[in-house]
């Protein structure tokens, strides 16, 4: 376990090339367990590649600390949180996220640069505009759907 920011994360040893993008909108509300998800976005695989993108923001409102298990999709078959951080010799590299606590009064950010979702194995071409849906599992057996609209890499 690390101590990283506001949050446990587990992380496992893992490679990939760093993305940069960015990305932040508006949707969704709090819940009645305190959760709000927001800034929900997914950017299209770049050519050559059939892996998105996609960033989020997850805040708990609530008095007790919730835990985020994981991002699944009925388009992909496989959707990974990843963390990138630069190495010492200042290369970007990808590490695997178990699980993150949400504390009370506190947020997790997926975003540009840092902690991101990686969509694989689609189960049919992503492009501008394809619908997706992600499924937020939080313990507790709650689950959170969020509809988006996967977007151009162009507008990042
Ligand atoms: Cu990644």
């Amino acid at each position: 376990m690390l101590e990283i920011w506001d949050s446990d994360i587990v992380l496992l040893k893992r490679s990939w090339a760093g993305i940069l993008l960015t990305a932040l909108v508006s949707c969704g509300g709090v819940d009645d367990n305190g959760i709000e998800i927001s800034a929900v976005r997914i950017f299209e695989p770049l050519p050559g590649s059939t892996t998105a993108v996609a960033y989020f923001r997850i805040e708990n409102f609530g008095d007790d600390t919730r835990k985020l298990l994981g991002v699944t999709s009925p388009q992909f078959g496989v959707v990974e949180m990843h963390e990138t951080t630069l190495d010492e010799n200042g290369v970007a590299r990808m590490s695997h996220i178990d699980e993150m606590l949400i504390r009370p009064e506190s947020a997790l950010v997926f975003a540009a640069g840092g902690r991101h979702l990686m969509l694989m194995n689609p189960i049919a071409p992503i492009v501008d505009g394809t619908r997706i849906e992600l499924q937020f599992e939080i313990e507790s057996g709650v689950a959170y759907s969020i509809i988006v609209h996967a977007e151009s890499r162009h507008r990042q």
